[in-house]
């Protein structure tokens, strides 16, 4: 397999919201350069990228494919990511290996919710963009109100690289500002043609914006552009790729991925304006097992240097890990070390085109290969030759919005559904599985409902294990509002050896989030010495467990003030139970209320829904926080009760046809209003008593 140098390598991300048209031009891309005899369609299931059967169930990327095409001497390595907010996770691994996003936005279509929240996450990292208007031979396609939309609502220089030539079915060829030329296609193949006389006045001014945005970045540039009115085209060129390279500018695109119209001059643009991977020279990261930040030098000369960034079961060849080379080479049977020190032998290494494998035996830095049976490197393993000490991060992941209790169907299958649900992790560590001992319950929680669904989906055709999902049980806790005083005293003689304990405790509540304080106040020795630890661990325990509807006491203050003791009978475990016995009389009378915790919510839906979303979240005992227009956005912020948000993410999409995204982090604990406090701690008392009978 021919192989490339570093500086001929471009990599490429294709990100957008589901149904852009990412995985279509990614196909088209592939049938242009001629990597593909015939042009793989997601319509008739025929797509390089999309091929797994639940994509082609659902007719929606879910996984990350990669394939690569050459164009003028370049390697173009073209990851198509999913669109779907909760199929995203290989979207965050690619975005950590790629030098360059082409963000997608239709053209009939324009800006959505998700290409807001997907801007705003690109723009934080600086990735290299170019805006490519895609479906542009749909009907209602319409460039000049996309342009409109990115100066309105994006932050950068959004700049025309490109002009259509007619719209929707008219839509049959570019104009190329930067070479100051017109193309129509045959076969996906351009032909130059004379610039239409009816855009030659349009050009002329969208050409003169785009030398401005590339002499912005830079003196020089400013300085001639102004006196001169004008640039070269190889200053045009230079000032673009610096521009584009520092995440400042960003060049538009347009295609039409079915009829295969500027999908090769989009390429060409990748290739000439893109950053090579020879443009990076250094990486920062930990120094292997601490949190000292850590930059090396990287690049083709160097020790060898790459990271892993998805990882992929396979029943065929075994499984493979997704690496970007970072420095050095890259061979088939290289002996690395992980960053957690373990050996790593590379096994065979391929080229992906979608789920077809290329074999080779080794690749220069900047390029991304699989590699066959590694035993420790899953996403985010960083593999060095020795000498080289980094660990590069992990993919930054959204935190989860949805959350589901499991249990095994068939009684017995826990272990399988564990061992199942960890290696589904290890392809997709955007879900996770805990068990929460003190709710009793297993808790799987994730990036939405299909998700979650998806992934017990898996969980049931690999591994055979069938899942039941309940409402999670919500971390309530237990307080109170009062203050009080109350005796506990534990008298027994049974036999021989009695038991005596006698304690008099003040009950107090401590500020949200103190927790806990107990207060030694005995004077005179009335309780000897020895015994208050064990008074203290008592009503610890029993803080743990709970009083009045099962779940664990906070924010309380005990003050144990007085007491008394027997010489003979009394010992540590009978102060335990008197403290016990203290707080149970006592916390009924102090008021008691229970706390849950509460979430900030930050949704984003098109204004037309904004009255819908409120009224929902009113239903769901949350308090708006406050609402900004961005654009035809609303972005709504709200406290929302953590346990009303069970499967918001399915009401969301139901309310809003799918365009609404949101997020969630924990905000505080408050207290639980009276009635919903009242069912609690009313059901957990009759189960006592039932468990008593
Ligand atoms: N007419 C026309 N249809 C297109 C074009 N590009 C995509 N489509 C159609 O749009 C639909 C969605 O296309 P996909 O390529 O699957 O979109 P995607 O962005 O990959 O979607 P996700 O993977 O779910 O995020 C399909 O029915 C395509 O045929 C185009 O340029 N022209
Ligand atoms: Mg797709």
């Amino acid at each position: 397999m021919k192989t490339f140098a570093t500086d001929k390598i471009r990599n490429i991300a294709l990100v957008a919201p589901h149904g852009v048209g990412k995985t279509s031009l990614a196909d088209a891309m592939l049938h242009v350069t001629g990597k593909v005899g015939r042009r793989g369609s997601v319509d008739d299931k025929s797509s390089v990228f999309d091929y797994s059967d639940e994509e082609l169930d659902k007719k929606q990327t879910m996984t990350a494919s990669m394939a690569w095409t050459e164009v003028g001497g370049v390697k173009i390595n073209i990851i198509d990511t999913p669109g779907v907010a909760d199929f995203r996770c290989d979207m965050y691994g690619a975005l950590e290996v790629v030098e360059g996003v082409l963000f997608g936005v239709k053209a009939d279509g324009g800006l959505e919710v998700s290409s807001d929240a997907l801007w705003r996450t690109l723009r934080q990292r600086s990735t290299p963009m170019f805006l490519v208007v895609t479906r542009m031979n749909k009907e209602h396609a319409d460039f000049q109100k996309a342009m409109k939309e990115f100066a309105d609502h994006l932050d950068g220089t959004v700049v025309a690289a490109q002009l259509p030539i007619g719209e929707g079915e008219a839509f049959r060829g570019v104009v190329d500002l930067v070479a100051n030329k017109a193309y129509t296609f045959a076969d996906g193949k351009a032909q130059a043609i004379a610039i239409p006389a009816e855009l030659a006045d349009e050009a002329a001014i969208a050409r003169e914006e785009l030398m401005n945005a590339a002499a912005e970045t830079d003196e020089a540039l400013i300085e001639k552009f102004l006196e001169e009115g004008t640039l070269s085209d190889e200053e045009l060129v230079r000032g673009l790729s610096a521009g584009i390279a520092s995440g400042q500018v960003f060049p538009v695109y347009v295609t039409a991925a079915d009829s295969e119209i500027g999908v090769v001059t989009l390429l060409e643009a990748v290739a000439q304006l893109m950053p090579s991977p020879a443009a990076r020279t250094g990486l920062t990261g930990l120094r292997p097992g601490t949190a000292e930040p850590h930059t090396v030098a990287i690049g083709p000369g160097k020790p060898t240097l790459v990271y892993a960034f998805k990882y992929q079961r396979e029943a065929q060849g075994g499984d493979q890990t997704w690496l970007r080379v970072w420095s050095g080479t890259l061979s088939s049977g290289d002996n690395l070390t992980t960053h957690a020190g373990d050996g790593e032998r590379i096994g065979q290494l391929s080229f992906a085109v979608g789920k077809g494998r290329e074999k080779v035996d080794s690749v220069a830095a900047g390029d991304i290969v699989l590699a066959a049976k590694l035993k420790n490197s899953r996403i985010g393993a960083t593999l060095c030759a020795p000498g080289v000490e980094i660990q590069l991060p992990a993919p930054a992941l959204p935190a989860p919005t949805s959350a589901e209790a499991i249990t095994s169907a068939n009684a017995g299958d826990e272990d399988k559904m564990g061992v199942g649900l960890n290696k589904l992790m290890e392809e997709d560590p955007s879900f996770q599985v805990r068990h929460e001992g003190e709710l009793s319950q297993t808790l799987m929680v994730g990036q939405g409902e299909m998700h979650l669904a998806v992934i017990l989906d898996r969980l049931r055709k690999q591994f055979g294990v069938e899942v039941l999902r309940k409402r999670p049980k919500v971390a309530f806790k237990e307080t109170i509002k009062g203050t009080v005083e109350v005796q506990g005293r534990y008298k027994k003689q049974t036999g021989g050896r009695g038991q005596f304990g006698d304690v008099h405790l003040r009950l107090e509540p401590l500020p949200r989030g103190e927790n806990f304080e107990f207060v030694d106040g005995i004077v005179g020795g009335v309780v000897p010495g020895k015994f208050i630890p064990a008074v203290e661990k008592g009503v610890r325990e029993t803080m743990k467990r709970g009083v009045m509807a099962g779940y664990e006491m906070v924010d309380m203050r005990v003050t144990l003030f007085f007491g008394s003791y027997h010489n003979v009978d009394s010992s540590e475990n009978s102060f335990k139970a008197a403290a016990r016995i203290a707080l149970q009389k006592g916390v009924p009378d102090a008021k008691p209320a229970l706390l849950e915790p509460v979430m900030q919510v930050t949704i984003r839906v098109p204004e037309s829904y904004l009255g819908d979303i409120m009224g929902d979240i009113s239903s769901r005992r949350g308090q708006p926080q406050g609402m900004e227009a961005e654009g035809p956005i609303q972005v709504i912020k709200a406290l929302v009760p953590q346990d009303e948000m069970y499967q918001y993410s399915t009401s969301l999409r139901a309310m809003t046809q799918g365009t609404g995204e949101f997020a969630m982090t924990f905000s505080h604990y408050a207290e639980v209003p009276g009635d919903v406090a009242r069912q609690l701690i009313d059901a957990y008392q009759k189960s006592r008593t039932e468990d008593a009978d």
